[in-house]
């Protein structure tokens, strides 16, 4: 019967986008004309959102107009839109209204609804407060499915063990016992991940942009067409920006301008080999250095020295220091008292101001012991010659 569709989730539109924070609002809207674009071109029944499509109901008027538009435009061409909201998007009158009077716009309730289009069936359900908790799989009524089928919301399924909530949670059990072979749209993991259970096809196609630092990985949405035999064929889109993860080894550096010498580098030789309209750099040192280039290091990426201005990068700092703790303490006196010092501390015993512990909270540092490796190298560094 011919079907194609489009699937995205968790564009979180209006959430400050920590690569590009002066032009968030062009970034969306670029993401918006691509799925636009790409809907066109292939001809596209309906387009389905599964859940945080806006990042909560107090963004910008902007990005409402955006999505408004994108709706007008996808509805000059008889393409369709099926909405189910998600923790961040929960459903409230209010905020959807404007939406809701344009005709291709479908959205779906706080229980499971069926929506159909030509002989395809589509369930999706709703949140209709932020930490929906209700395991929805298990109370789908099943004497709704059809002879071809698709579902489209936001959960967590639980054996990911990721580290989003635990919201409207489902388990692999749970689409193994849906008998008839669907399509499940489903939103709220950030990376694209996909797993075959029984003859059901689960699929999570990430958020289309990254909006954190750490949200590597293939960016983009599907593009799903549902063949004569009830099989769903899916190509993987890109979207228009890409977060490329580069490790340097830093160990033969012999100070600051050198380590960033070799970041120019790998940027540039990265915005050779990848292109998009919009490339992001995480970019984690590694290696064996000096405790006096660890403490430049340490300073500069804490003032943003190496966000070379125009390029938009992450440093992450993962080298360690040539002189261990162990040789340090080997000076003797004060050094050898610091030592014993920095290895007795636990985290608990560092009172931190609230600002650090944000920080902290946000970053995926979890390992105190080197954060200790670090100050201790950074100190000696200070007090033995280096300073
Ligand atoms: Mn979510």
């Amino acid at each position: 019967m011919g079907i194609n569709f489009i699937h995205t989730a968790d564009l979180h539109l209006g959430r400050g986008l920590d690569f590009y924070p002066e032009s968030s609002l062009t970034i969306y809207s670029d993401l918006l004309k691509e799925i636009a674009e790409t809907a066109r071109q292939n001809n596209v029944d309906f387009i389905l959102f599964s859940g945080d499509t806006f990042n909560n109901h107090d963004v910008e008027v902007s990005i409402k107009k955006l999505f408004l538009d994108f709706i007008k435009e996808l509805n000059a061409d008889n393409i369709d839109i099926y909405y189910a909201c998600g923790n961040h998007d929960y459903y409230i009158p209010a905020f959807y209204r404007p939406f809701k009077r344009e005709k291709n716009f479908y959205i779906f309730p706080e229980n499971w609804h069926t929506f159909y289009k030509k002989d395809l069936a589509i369930h999706g359900f709703s949140f209709y407060e932020q930490a929906l908790k209700k395991r929805m799989l298990s109370v789908f009524p099943t004497e709704n499915l059809s002879k071809a089928n698709l579902f489209c919301f936001h959960t967590n399924i639980e054996e990911l063990g990721s580290i989003h909530e635990n919201y409207a949670p489902s388990s692999f059990d749970e689409y193994e016992k849906i008998s008839a072979a669907s399509y499940f749209s489903l939103g709220h993991i950030h990376k694209k991940s996909e797993w075959i259970k029984a003859k059901n096809n689960l699929v999570y196609p990430g958020s289309p942009l990254p909006t954190r630092h750490n949200e590597t990985g293939e960016k983009g949405f599907y593009l799903v067409k549902l063949c004569s035999n009830q099989r769903f064929e899916k190509i993987f889109s890109p979207s228009v920006a890409t977060l490329v993860e580069s490790y340097i080894d830093i160990s033969e550096s012999e100070d600051i301008l050198e380590v960033n010498s070799l970041i120019e580098e790998t940027v540039s030789k990265t915005e050779t080999e990848i292109k998009n309209r919009y490339i992001a750099h995480n970019i984690k040192l590694t290696g064996c250095v000096t405790p006096s280039v660890k403490k430049e290091i340490l300073e500069h990426i804490a003032d943003g020295y190496l966000y070379e201005a125009g390029r938009i990068a992450n440093i992450e700092d993962k080298s360690l220091s040539e002189i261990s703790p162990e040789q340090i303490a080997e000076n003797k006196g004060l050094f050898e008292t610091i030592t014993e010092i920095f290895k007795a501390m636990e985290f608990e015993d560092v009172p931190l101001d609230s600002k650090v512990l944000n920080e902290y909270s946000e970053t995926d540092i979890k390992d105190f012991n080197s954060i200790k490796r670090d100050a201790l190298s950074v100190l000696y560094s200070m007090l033995k010659d280096d300073r």
